[in-house]
């Protein structure tokens, strides 16, 4: 218990550093506390789940342009419906005026939800900035009507509400004309053609694309992560990701930064190949491994099959899948990152708040099972999974035995078994668990097991 409580108090100060480490650069350039690489990474070990945000102009057509529904999600409208820069300049930037926009409202829905971070995309690859930059008027404060910096504006909700602030960025730009393949026709998206590079890639890679990341870097405190997309394009090299990674750690030694920040991926199983590859992180997206993985990782996924807002997708995830979701997830030693995609005015579809209220239920009653949680010691059982914290194994059951009994692994040396709901301790026969006769939780029921020491 002791070391709980010891690993608990470490992991605020690791946190709070993390917090302040920008504020001490700035004042006193010399004394930022470089931490080692488990510092850095405990408060996001720790955190496990997180709200990721695809929010930009691609919110107001929502997927959809004259009648027509692009596939999969809304965000590449660009690409799928095949506006050219003008008409998505004119049509889509232009009637970018989301004037419900709360940034405390939003970091206040993911905090009730138990959410300890937010990943918000400060540019996706339709190449809009959501913040003020001075390297470019491409950006929500000098295109728009609403004229407000987004990412400003959440950077300073999350520091209020004690919420960690982090950025996704995209590597594809379909918009800066340095960063298209001349010979590929429709933007560099799909880059089919491996072998089709851009000359003029390298220039848009130092001269926009650096600059901008470093101006988040520098304008708006601490990011927790900075998470990066767009990695698979063949214009941008191994060079430039481990260049990339150097300098963002130069700028902000105690951030974290994903896989993608390089050219390791494979693919949406989003852990890295063999080699030497920078980033903190591996990034499944849209899938969950099938057993734990012994390094960091974070899966990613969407409420319905959307990043960005589209209404027409109504194929949302149950709470029940959600809330299974993320204790599969730590049952392997992974983050989950779940994504909302507000609509045009700012607004998280209603569907999402449910998930979100559900979720935030959930975790209020069971988060001792979840953060600061690791992987199972033991088989994942056939009634739910395990997550485990020192001296404790959590029997999360999805499927509540009929008959009462919930057989556990026999690895496991139980010495008191009780229900996390309200403490109730509960019989134990050997292997065996006697259960109430009904499930605790609709979604998922945790009984606490300490095990002898
Ligand atoms: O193309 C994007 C997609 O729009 C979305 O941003 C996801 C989130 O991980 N990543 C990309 C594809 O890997």
């Amino acid at each position: 218990m002791r070391n709980t409580f010891m690993l608990i108090a470490l992991s605020m100060v690791l946190l709070s550093t993390a917090c302040n480490q920008k504020t001490k650069a700035t004042e006193q350039k010399d004394e930022v506390v470089k931490l080692s690489d488990d510092e850095r990474m405990a408060w996001w070990r720790d955190a496990r789940f997180g709200m990721f945000i695809h929010w930009g102009p691609y919110a107001v057509p929502g997927g959809e342009r004259d009648g027509q529904i692009c596939k999969g999600g809304a965000e590449w409208i660009m690409d799928k419906l095949d506006y050219t820069i003008e008409d998505y300049e004119k049509d889509v930037v232009g009637n970018f005026n989301p004037v419900n926009f709360d940034a405390d409202a939003w970091v206040t829905m993911a905090k009730n939800a138990g959410m300890k971070y937010i990943v918000l995309t400060s540019k996706h690859h339709d190449g809009f900035a959501m913040w003020d930059s001075k390297v470019s008027d491409y950006n929500i404060v000098k295109r728009t009507e609403f004229g407000r910096d987004v990412v400003k504006e959440l950077a300073e909700a999350c520091k209020k509400q004690g919420i960690v602030f982090c950025l996704y960025h995209s590597i594809v730009d379909w918009h800066h004309p340095e960063a298209q393949a001349p010979l590929y026709p429709n933007y560099n998206a799909g880059q089919a053609d491996q072998t089709v590079v851009n000359p003029e890639f390298p220039k848009y890679y130092e001269n926009y694309l650096k600059p901008q990341v470093v101006e988040l870097l520098t304008n708006y405190g601490d990011l927790g992560v900075v998470w990066f997309d767009g990695d698979w394009i063949a214009d941008y090299t191994t060079e430039m990701g481990k260049d990339f990674y150097k300098t963002i750690r130069e700028i902000q030694p105690n951030t974290i930064v994903n896989n993608r920040v390089d050219k390791g991926r494979m693919g949406m199983e989003g852990m890295d190949m063999e080699g030497d590859f920078a980033g903190d992180f591996g990034t499944p997206e849209q899938e969950i491994p099938a057993t734990g993985i012994d390094s960091d990782w974070e899966a990613c996924m969407t409420m319905n099959g959307s990043w960005g807002y589209k209404p027409s997708d109504t194929n949302w995830k149950s709470s029940e899948e959600l809330i299974q979701n993320l204790v599969d997830i730590v049952s392997k030693g992974g983050n989950f990152l779940l994504n909302i995609g507000p609509d045009g005015l700012g607004v998280f579809p209603q569907e999402s708040v449910e998930r979100l209220a559900d979720m935030g239920k959930w975790t209020k009653v069971n988060g001792e099972a979840i953060y600061g949680c690791q992987a199972s010691p033991v088989d994942r059982p056939e009634w739910g999974r395990y997550t485990s914290k020192g001296n404790v194994v959590y029997a999360h059951v999805f499927d509540w035995p009929a008959d009462g009994k919930l057989m556990i692994d026999a690895n496991l040396k139980v010495q008191k078994a009780s229900l996390v709901t309200d403490g109730q301790e509960l019989k134990l026969d050997g292997a065996t668990i006697v259960l109430p006769e009904t499930a605790s939780d609709e979604f998922a029921s945790v009984i606490k097991l300490e095990l002898a020491q």
